[in-house]
């Protein structure tokens, strides 16, 4: 560096350094932990961990089975949402629904969200208000106790589960004792009734999870809020917009592959990507008359991916047949789903 460059202000485009990571640094009453947030499919999951994010890191739909992989979205408080809330990192775990597996992916799935269990400090048991406990909240309940009997055998603590009642929005009256039926499922540690969508008790569960975790060090940097990288996302929001397209089967069927994730210049990114389905008949639907299926899953996906990127995207999307690839476990491997 010569003279005249140290005579230069800093670049307010310089990264700023953050001066609190790492255990040292972290106000002694700093507190972290990883919060596994499980439950059936579809009942919010990745909507409430977006929320708390601020933005959005995991897919969602309508439609069950959407999170496919196990997704970390990190939370470094306070920050602007939660101006009062005490020094703290939670680390939310976002993971597949639990369902009765079909196929080997089904299977992936749920092995998937069974496993974070007890890499939890904390699990965050999500079920929805509008309906009573159905059969695969009480899957979810024996993953929960397969998971405290494989704890005990091994000396381990067992991490405490806090049991959110999602989508009060959507119920006129929540009847007195509506959560006895979940609370019979698992003795849980608490529970709040929630909505992820419309804020009721978002910010007193996660005061909640807070007091609940251990006292630790910062495990990311402040200014991080995921582990994936933007090729993975940006192949998510293809699929989240294939997602919001498509009907019946195909939305299952589909695996999005990213093929080339490029930076042409500053403002422009090239991507290009192959929706995989399963049948010969089922590209046809993907792609539509004269295209225009695919054309609008390529308009929407790309709103999407230009906001993330923070740039113009050239997207170029393709349709590929892999036959059967969700019971094949070379396929599964092949699409990402399989480590
Ligand atoms: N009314 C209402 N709808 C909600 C609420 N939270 C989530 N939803 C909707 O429920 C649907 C499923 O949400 P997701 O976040 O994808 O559910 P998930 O649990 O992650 O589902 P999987 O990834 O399939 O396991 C979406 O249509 C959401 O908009 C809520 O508080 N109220
Ligand atoms: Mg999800």
């Amino acid at each position: 560096m010569n003279e005249a460059d140290l005579n230069q202000p800093f670049s307010p485009d310089e990264p700023e350094i953050d001066p609190i990571i790492g255990e040292d640094d972290v106000p002694a009453d700093h507190r972290s932990g990883f919060v596994a947030v499980i439950g059936r499919p579809n009942v919010g999951k990745s909507t409430l961990m977006n929320h708390y994010l601020g933005q959005k890191i995991a897919i969602t739909s309508p439609k069950p089975q959407t999170t496919r992989n196990q997704l970390l979205g990190i939370l470094t408080l306070p920050n602007e949402d939660y101006p009062d809330l005490p020094p703290a990192q939670v680390i939310f775990i976002d993971t597949p629904g639990i369902h009765q597996p079909k196929h080997k992916l089904g299977e992936y799935l749920v092995e998937t969200a069974r496993r974070t269990i007890l890499d939890a400090d904390l699990v965050l048991w999500l079920v929805d208000a509008t309906e009573p406990p159905t059969p695969e909240d009480r899957l979810v309940a024996e993953a929960l106790q397969d998971a405290a009997a494989e704890a005990g055998r091994k000396h381990q603590p067992v991490p405490p589960v806090l049991l959110a009642i999602n989508k009060i929005d959507a119920v006129a009256a929540l009847p007195d004792g509506f959560e006895q039926p979940f609370l019979d499922l698992y003795p849980v540690e608490a529970w709040m009734p929630i909505s992820a969508t419309r804020g009721d008790n978002r910010r007193e569960l996660l005061a909640d999870i807070l007091n609940r975790l251990p006292l630790g060090p910062r495990y990311y940097p402040a200014d991080q809020v995921t582990d994936q990288h933007l090729r993975f996302m940006a192949g998510e929001l293809i699929r989240e917009a294939a997602l919001q397209v498509l009907h019946q089967e195909v939305p299952h069927a589909l695996a999005v592959i990213v093929n080339e994730f490029k930076e042409r210049s500053e403002n422009m990114t090239y991507i290009n990507a192959t929706l995989v389905v399963e049948r010969e008949s089922q590209k046809p639907i993907v792609i539509g008359q004269k295209g225009r299926t695919l054309k609008k899953i390529g308009q929407l996906a790309r709103a999407e991916i230009e906001n993330l990127v923070g740039t113009k995207v050239y997207l170029e999307l393709w349709v590929k047949v892999r036959p059967k690839w969700r019971k094949k476990e070379n396929d599964l491997y092949w699409l990402g789903y399989k480590k």
